[in-house]
């Protein structure tokens, strides 16, 4: 198989056409070659709108969700500098939200939050993803993950603060979800890895990592081998078989806390979810 991979850090070191290599693989064993076209190290001005949707531009959605109601993506918190994406989350009760609810869900009532999401244009099918990143540090998700017709893949959802919980700032979690049509597991995280860190993901940069392989996923903090999972181990739940898009995003996550407590004081340096 063709070994490729996709990166938005910044590295040191590179193979013989000057690509990135993963931190993992510093003298790139693996023979790993960049997909450009997933691939982003936010060098420019402004986000590449030849790669991604930046969803809500110019109110359209690109027939994606409008976000994890009530947080709905604003297009103005995804901004691009020094290097660096950055998705920032508000209070933000002049936002015109939508008046369609999500599952029930109203966007923007009891908690006027704002948050941001872009997805990749182009599609891969397997490779090594790595993100050099800082979580938001507020109740918002910082999110790296990738969607395919039947499953999906959670690199990593970070909750970089939480009121109700301190120990979600310490987590490293990955999951893996069945999106079958017809599955009996249809909707559920059919894997998960709930990864205890000695540090905030929310205090500084980190670099995450996720190799996608025909038989395996594996899971590295920098550089370091954190689990791995097989296509045996997982059998007929094994669903990471089609090409995917990319997404980086921030959302309000009901499962972590309780949408009614969210208050403006939590708001109040507006959380921003920073990669490299
Ligand atoms: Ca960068």
């Amino acid at each position: 198989m063709t070994r490729c991979t996709l990166f938005f850090t910044l590295l040191a070191t590179s193979n013989a056409f000057g690509d990135p290599v993963p931190v993992s693989d510093p003298s790139n064993r693996g023979g790993w070659t960049l997909i450009e076209s997933v691939s982003d190290e936010f060098n420019g001005d402004s986000l590449d709108l030849t790669k991604w949707n930046n969803l809500g531009l110019d109110g359209n959605y690109y027939n994606e969700w409008k976000g994890r109601a009530p947080s709905q993506f604003n297009p103005a918190n995804v901004t691009v500098a020094n290097g660096n994406l950055t998705i920032a989350s508000r209070w933000d009760p002049d936002f015109q939200f939508s008046e369609t609810p999500l599952k029930g869900v109203p966007y923007g009532k009891a908690a006027p939050v704002t948050t941001g999401s872009i997805v990749s244009k182009a599609m891969f099918k397997h490779g090594y993803l790595e993100m050099r990143c800082k979580a938001a540090a507020g109740p918002v998700s910082s999110s790296f993950w990738t969607t395919g017709i039947g499953g999906e893949i959670d690199v990593f959802e970070h909750f970089g603060e939480n009121p109700t919980n301190s120990n979600s700032a310490f987590l490293y979690n990955t999951s893996f979800h069945d999106w079958r049509k017809g599955s009996p597991h249809f909707g559920t995280r059919i894997w998960e890895n709930d990864h205890h860190l000695n540090f905030k993901v929310a205090d500084d940069f980190h670099t995450y990592g996720l190799e996608w392989d025909p038989d395996f996923l594996r899971i590295y903090i920098d550089g370091r081998l954190i689990n791995t999972v097989t296509r045996q181990q997982l059998g007929n739940q094994w669903v990471a078989t089609n090409e995917q898009k990319v997404w980086i995003d921030s959302e309000t996550f009901d499962w972590e806390m309780n949408p009614a407590l969210l208050k403006a004081e939590h708001f109040k340096n507006s959380p921003r979810f920073v990669v490299d």
